[in-house]
């Protein structure tokens, strides 16, 4: 790294910031630091976390600079590629040169499912959970679960009927990425064909994976009952 001292990840259970923490165990095993911010409590949207993230989410991580400072780097595939590219010798992607269409396609699988993916998975998950019951709205989950079980998950499936991991048939960073959406999306009850039951269960034997979602008790799709009031502000 750039500077002296340790990344530290801002963090929520099982979460988009999950699939950063399992990357950095992957790579530094446990040599960083984590902050939890309560998201059910609307800690993102305070000053000071605000200051780190105006997007006011997870993850963010925060990197030390040589002369001591903090930068903060957001966006959960951003991360990914960084840290991928940042400690080669853990062979966790294509290299970016000579040009190939090995690195175009593991970039591909990055953004697509840290963006389009996500975005539909988002959508089903403030309207079936997050939002208030006067906010959520049925045809936007319709459409959003279409849309994923027609266009996102014939993808995924796709790559990992043609090979083990998402980009082949050694495991990359791109894992982290789309197999944080295949558990997420499997959680709402899509990505259930046995294609995608080999690849979780190929993920599961991952030691980092299992330190990454070791804390999955320590969160609920529902919001806590008493916590509702303040989630329904802050997404509003
Ligand atoms: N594009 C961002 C999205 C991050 C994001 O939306 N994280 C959610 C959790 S999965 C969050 O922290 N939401 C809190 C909020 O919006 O209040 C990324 O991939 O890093």
């Amino acid at each position: 790294m750039t500077g002296t001292g340790k990344l530290k990840l801002y963090h929520y259970p099982a979460t988009r910031s999950a699939r950063v923490k399992w990357l950095l165990h992957e790579i530094l095993d446990d040599d960083f630091d984590v902050e939890v911010v309560p998201l059910y409590d609307g800690v993102q949207y305070g000053d000071e976390y605000l200051q780190k993230n105006p997007n006011h989410c997870v993850p963010t991580l925060a990197m030390p600079t040589p002369d001591g400072e903090q930068r903060y780097v957001i966006e959960s595939g951003a991360m990914v590629v960084l840290l991928a590219d940042a400690y080669p010798d853990k062979q966790l992607a294509p290299p970016p040169a000579p040009l190939s269409y090995e690195r175009a396609d593991y970039l591909q699988a990055i953004h697509f499912a840290s963006t389009l993916a996500d975005m539909m998975l988002w959508q089903i998950r403030l309207h079936e959970h997050l939002l208030s019951s006067t906010e959520r709205d049925e045809r936007t989950i319709k459409r959003y679960r279409n849309k994923f079980m027609r266009e996102a998950e014939p993808q995924f499936k796709g790559r990992l009927d043609a090979h083990s991991f998402a980009c082949g048939e050694r495991f990359s960073a791109a894992d982290c990425v789309v197999g944080h959406d295949v558990l997420w999306a499997r959680a709402y009850g899509l990505c259930q064909d046995d294609t995608f039951t080999r690849y979780v269960g190929e993920l599961f034997k991952r030691p980092a994976f299992e330190k990454a979602f070791a804390d999955l008790s320590d969160f609920s799709l529902e919001v806590p009952g008493d916590k509702k009031q303040v989630h329904s502000l802050v997404t509003g």
